[in-house]
């Protein structure tokens, strides 16, 4: 759905109306308009629920490249250049190479995706991210028959990411996606939040958004994609295998060995915010169960 500047989270609509508008029109783009059933309404992908502000997304975040409080990295990343920018497409694609970032996007429509956030360590937020969707990069580079996989790669530059000086984090950060998972049209290589483009510290110029898995799914500063066959390593996983699956999927059924996943504590809730209970997928069963059919999500946690 292309950007209406009509149609986002700066409305002066009601807020209940405007996100029933936003509804419908992403329940006619999945099916074609042809059947606007109570159930594709449903089947929007931004949540109504009411979006944390830019202090909160841009002054709370983790990015262990600048540091590993909550407040380094809003401070420290200020100094990271992301223009120029490229990224490497390489594997098994058609169109492998580096794309300078403008070349990469070019073609791809940028939308608005007002998304939950959960993060492994059991706090939450929602944020109106822009972006597109990954599924539209991989149709543009074309994956090959035979990719299982997509890896994504963080810059590396320790002159300017200082936590990557030093130390034992295994940088560069790397992630990895199912292809399936990949190509789900709620997974999006966000490039703004709040209509302005991506703060560093959120992982500008280019981040992941992957709204039904743990916020560590969701690498930041990308700059290489690979298609490939296997199962690529991740950062978590290197680091704790037993605490931090390939999967990473919200579930409040299977608990991190060291807290419950059942509940989280809503970012900027307040002294007297309270927590709230955590949804299996945080909340997008109804679009992402299908992906996992027939999986142990406690094998495949
Ligand atoms: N390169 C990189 N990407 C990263 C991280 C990181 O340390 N380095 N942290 C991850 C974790 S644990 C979370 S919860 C989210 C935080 O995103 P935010 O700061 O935008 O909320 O980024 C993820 N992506
Ligand atoms: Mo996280």
């Amino acid at each position: 759905m292309p950007f209406k500047p009509d149609q986002r989270w700066s409305d002066v609509t009601p807020r209940s109306q405007f996100m029933n508008r936003r509804q419908i029109m992403a329940g006619a783009a999945l099916l074609g308009g042809s059947l606007l059933g109570g159930r594709a309404m449903a089947a929007g992908y931004s949540t109504d629920e009411p979006p944390n502000t830019l202090e909160e997304i841009s002054s709370y975040n983790n990015y262990y490249e600048f540091g590993y409080s909550k407040e380094e990295p809003a401070e420290k990343a200020q100094g990271l250049t992301i223009d120029p920018w490229s990224v490497e497409i390489a594997g098994m694609v058609d169109k492998p190479g580096n794309y300078g970032l403008a070349d990469l996007i070019s073609g791809l429509t940028i939308e608005e995706r007002i998304y939950r956030f959960r993060c492994v360590e059991a706090w939450s937020m929602v944020v109106p991210w822009q972006g597109f969707e990954l599924s539209g990069l991989l149709a543009k580079v074309g994956v090959q028959s035979g990719a299982k996989f997509v890896a994504f790669e963080t810059l590396f530059r320790p002159e300017e990411m200082p936590g990557q000086d030093g130390g034992t984090f295994p940088y560069p950060y790397v992630e990895g996606l199912r292809l399936d998972e990949a190509m789900h049209p709620l997974t999006i290589m966000a490039t703004g939040i709040y209509d302005q483009p991506l703060p560093k510290q959120n992982g500008a110029p280019l981040r992941l958004v992957v709204p039904w898995k743990y916020g560590f799914k969701s690498i930041k500063a990308i700059v290489k994609i690979t298609l490939t066959d296997v199962m690529p390593p991740t950062t978590w996983n290197i680091l704790a295998a037993n605490e931090y699956g390939f999967y990473a999927n919200v579930n409040p059924g299977v608990d991190h060995p060291r807290w419950s996943q059942a509940s989280e504590r809503p970012i900027g809730g307040g002294l007297f915010g309270g927590r709230k209970d955590t949804v299996l997928f945080n909340g997008y069963g109804d679009q992402v169960a299908n992906l996992y059919a027939g999986q142990d999500l406690r094998v495949d946690f």
